[in-house]
């Protein structure tokens, strides 16, 4: 092998190794180069052919093209390595003067908003906000409301049952109730909360919703207070001046009973699909406390009166938010609730 062939593979060797443009480049380069296997390798294998006074010579540039190409391969390391790591650094890059993403706030459930905003309106007209046991009794849910045994609300159908007589309360009367026993008349009260019913559940009806009952027992309550108080509460929630109109209703616990009704605040009366054409929505139900219901309070029905109502707070969320399926109120998707 000649002093020739050697420069060249060196010339040849160094171009392979600066044309290496990632590590793995490099490495495989420097195997073909200066690998056990390699060009180098085999120059050495052929000195053994040489005559004995040639090898000193030949070992000697040998020894300095393999000098040379291991510099070589140094640099194109170091180079390529600090590449490798200036990318890295590069992609790491935090700027920690860029304002963090704000935390996740959480908010009150629509139906809480309502309820809680309900609540402030009766206080600041002077009626005490109640509350009460969600598992009741027979008498409470039922007897001191002056529904009778026979009474379909008492059919398994509509009321969950508990063992040992006890129930789920069917609406927040027996908070009501309980409030006569407790308060004595006069008394104002409100009694919001979670109720019941044994229903199939559908885009309109939830075997657990909420109510707002609420009563006044005073000296000479007429309808007329019911309807002051009504058209008061009804300026709260819609905020704006509503006409409404009573309907006679039955229920057993008002005497006389009424179902009352706004006019539709979509058409503003003339009829249109939300109020079925009538121009009247059916809103809430009330009346004058039947006096059987005092008495069973122990509060003297000849001395004094009042007047009741029960609003359903989950229809009025719905009203309120355009909501037309029930079930997405209690349904738990945070993607559902974060738009109120
Ligand atoms: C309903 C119920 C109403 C009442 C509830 C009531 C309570 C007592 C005495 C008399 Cl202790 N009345 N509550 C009165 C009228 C209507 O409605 O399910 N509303 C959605």
């Amino acid at each position: 092998m000649s002093e020739d062939s050697i420069r060249e593979l060196v010339a040849g060797s160094l171009e392979r190794i600066r044309a290496a443009r990632t590590l793995e480049e490099l490495e495989a380069a420097r195997v073909e180069v200066l690998g056990r296997k390699g060009a180098l390798a085999i120059a050495g294998k052929e000195m053994g052919k040489l005559p004995p006074d040639a090898r000193a010579a030949f070992g000697k540039l040998l020894n300095g093209a393999k000098q040379t190409l291991e510099q070589s391969y140094e640099a194109r390391k170091r180079s390529l390595d600090e590449g490798a790591l200036s990318r890295r650094l590069d992609g790491e890059w935090l700027d920690l003067t860029l304002p963090a993403p704000g935390p996740r706030r959480g908010h009150l459930h629509p139906i809480t908003r309502i309820q809680r905003e309900l609540e402030e309106l009766f206080r600041s007209l002077g009626f005490a906000v109640l509350d009460g046991p969600e598992v009741e009794t027979e008498y409470y849910n039922f007897d001191a409301l002056n529904i009778p045994a026979t009474h379909p609300a008492r059919d398994m159908q509509d009321t969950f049952w508990l063992e040992g007589g006890n129930l789920l309360r069917t609406h927040t009367s027996p908070v009501q109730v309980r409030g006569m026993e407790r308060l004595g008349p006069p008394l104002r009260m409100i009694a919001p909360g979670r109720v019941f019913r044994n229903e199939s559940v559908d885009a309109s009806h939830e075997h657990t919703f909420y109510q707002l009952e609420g009563m006044m027992i005073d000296r000479d309550v007429s309808v007329a207070h019911l309807l002051y108080f009504m058209k008061t509460l009804l300026a709260a929630i819609f905020h704006r001046e509503v006409t409404v109109r009573l309907r006679p209703g039955y229920f057993p616990f008002v005497e006389p009973g009424f179902e009352l009704d706004i006019q539709c605040l979509i058409c503003g009366g003339p009829g249109c699909p939300v109020c079925k054409q009538s121009g009247w929505v059916e809103l809430l139900p009330c009346g004058l406390v039947n006096p059987n219901v005092l008495r069973m309070s122990g509060i003297d029905p000849g001395e004094w009166n009042g007047f009741a109502f029960g609003l359903g707070l989950t229809r009025l969320a719905m009203m309120r938010y355009g909501i037309d399926d029930i079930r997405h109120l209690q349904g738990g998707d945070l993607r559902f609730l974060e738009q109120f």
